[in-house]
């Protein structure tokens, strides 16, 4: 059995990762396809973002069916197939199972729309005001209100997302017990992890106005979320001591997280938490320029660190996923130090404590989309944001920038595989624009490459295997106040580890507040890298160290 600690995972958004047959889409046999590249790598579970039978309102997170694929992703013969190739590397599969809501094609869904009351109950519909105005004032994450009128009832119901996605109603036991048969079904499958989409959100409390925000306060880490949990763990994947799982966690608490993820396994092996990516947000709004708040981005990952720790609990960490834009064009560098600060960034993630997640593309240091034309974009949350934008008098222009930075769609792009037609992607028609800087960006110039960045990742997975001190070592902030530095110490019995690194392109000195005696070089970024108690740090310069015990 893997120990998650040791383990990395690999997100795979399917849609986006590899064509085999022309449509412009990607599907679950170009994963399989793909299979050596990723065993190559060196990862332990793939994460597939849901291929599930969806209208793809929302790129499949609109599920219409839980035990059906979408034939746009293949059939059930190529998920088997794909999963004993993966199982024969050594590799696992984790699903991405959305149970906060369904897409309002559901059967489920459906019925309740007949007037069928048993499936009516499975959802959230309430009377509006009498004024006329919907049951609250709460929004939809994706814009607008998050209650869409049905005149058939005079009633709304609750979608905290598109107006497609309709919310579960799990204080509903029938609807618990649905949720069950479906992880189940797909354990039986073979199935070694989950990943929980915005899990935290399906408790949901008082249904009043928010005259602070925009409503998540009431639904957010909800009344009953823990129970929720604990019943789903111990009906399902807490009977198998061999699946992990993750929790996605929209705006959470540290609190609530110690339990969530906590070591006696009552409820996820693991949690994904979001604040350190809003550090370029203002506030929670993140349809905005401002430049990253690098004090908040160390403040954060450094609490949240020291945080799950002190209490047994386990983080997962990452910077990419298919909601994020582009790590290496966020916090990094897409010019001359493209490489030197996706290298950097790789250093940051996978040295803390925690299960490190790599995104699709991720570890040849794709950026983001580049886009030149506002018809480029796809993603319904982009799209409804910038409708808004221009609703309240932005320019096209300036809303059009915000897109640039913040859209969902910037991670979406193809996978580069090579420098040729639509990065190798695709024989037809992409669904979404290849970035035409595939030319340089590409796997099969990185693979045999021993100074790329895909080397380096591969580096970095196989030296958490190695070394107990990066997979369970403690964890240390050094120099919390430096403005350009971001360094920890990490420690296992007698084994000492330092992760230094230089976050901003203009080089800086910086001394170690620990003596840095015995300490030798394990990576960096620079070829010619020297380690000393004073660094003279070149741009986005990183390095680990490493003291072991004498023996
Ligand atoms: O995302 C949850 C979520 O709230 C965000 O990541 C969201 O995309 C972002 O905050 C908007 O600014 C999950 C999935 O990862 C995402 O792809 C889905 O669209 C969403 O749930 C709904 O299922």
């Amino acid at each position: 059995m893997k120990d998650f600690r040791e383990c990395t995972v690999y997100e795979i958004y399917p849609k986006s990762f590899l064509d085999t047959n022309g449509d412009g889409l990607g599907e679950l046999r170009g994963v399989t396809r793909k299979l050596d590249y990723l065993k190559e790598l060196g990862v332990d579970y793939l994460w597939l973002t849901p291929f599930f039978v969806s209208p793809q309102n929302d790129n499949g997170y609109d599920v219409a069916d839980y035990r059906r694929i979408d034939p746009r992703y293949g059939t059930m013969e190529d998920f088997e197939e794909l999963s004993r190739e993966a199982a024969r590397r050594g590799i696992g599969l984790m699903l991405d199972m959305v149970f906060n809501h369904t897409s309002t094609d559901h059967e489920w869904f459906r019925k309740a729309l007949a007037g069928d009351p048993k499936y009516k109950a499975y959802y959230i519909f309430k009377k509006g005001k009498p004024d006329g105005t919907p049951p609250t004032n709460w929004e939809s994450k994706f814009g607008g209100s998050a209650w869409e009128y049905l005149p058939q009832f005079d009633e709304y119901y609750l979608h905290l997302f598109d107006k497609t996605q309709a919310d579960l109603n799990w204080d509903n036991p029938e609807v618990r017990q649905e949720v069950a048969d479906v992880v189940r079904f797909w354990m039986d499958k073979g199935v070694r992890g989950f990943r929980f989409d915005v899990i935290n959100l399906i408790s949901k409390g008082a249904f009043e106005d928010d005259d602070r925000g925009d409503g998540r306060r009431f639904y957010t880490d909800g009344p009953r979320i823990h129970e929720y949990l604990r019943e789903l763990n111990q009906r399902t994947f807490g009977q198998d001591p061999g699946i992990i799982t993750v929790g996605e966690m929209s705006s959470t608490t540290m609190e609530n997280c110690f339990r969530y993820a906590g070591a006696d396994g009552r409820e996820l092996s693991m949690v994904f938490s979001f604040h350190h990516l809003k550090v370029d947000f203002m506030g929670n709004e993140k349809w905005v320029l401002v430049p990253t708040d690098f004090a908040k981005l160390k403040e954060i990952l450094f609490s949240w660190q020291s945080g799950m720790a002190d209490h047994d609990a386990w983080n997962a960490v990452f910077w990419c996923n298919h909601d994020q834009p582009r790590v290496v064009s966020r916090f990094g560098d897409e010019g001359t130090y493209w490489k030197q600060s996706a290298k950097m960034l790789a250093d940051v993630i996978h040295c803390l404590r925690g299960t490190p997640y790599i995104y699709q593309g991720e570890e040849i240091g794709m950026t983001n989309a580049g886009f030149t034309d506002l018809s480029q974009y796809r993603d319904v949350e982009s799209l409804n944001h910038f409708r808004i934008l221009r609703d309240k008098g932005m320019s096209e222009e300036s809303a059009y920038n915000i897109l640039k930075v913040h859209s969902r769609d910037n991670s979406r792009t193809p996978m580069q595989w090579t420098d040729g037609e639509n990065a190798g992607f695709t024989a037809g028609t992409p669904w979404i624009s290849v970035n035409p800087n595939c030319r340089h960006i590409n796997a099969e110039s990185q693979v045999g490459d021993p100074d790329s960045i895909f080397s380096h990742y591969r580096a970095l997975i196989r030296l958490r295997k190695e070394y107990a001190v990066i997979s369970r070592g403690d964890f240390a902030p050094l120099d919390q106040a430096d403005p350009a530095v971001l360094a920890y110490r990490r420690r296992w019995k007698g084994d000492t580890l330092y992760c230094i690194n230089n976050f901003y392109p203009k080089p800086c000195r910086w001394t170690c507040p620990e003596p840095l005696d015995g300490c030798t070089l394990l990576l960096a970024n620079y070829p010619d890298a020297r380690p000393g108690q004073t660094l003279e740090l070149r741009p986005y310069e990183s390095l680990v160290l490493l003291r072991r015990e004498e023996s």
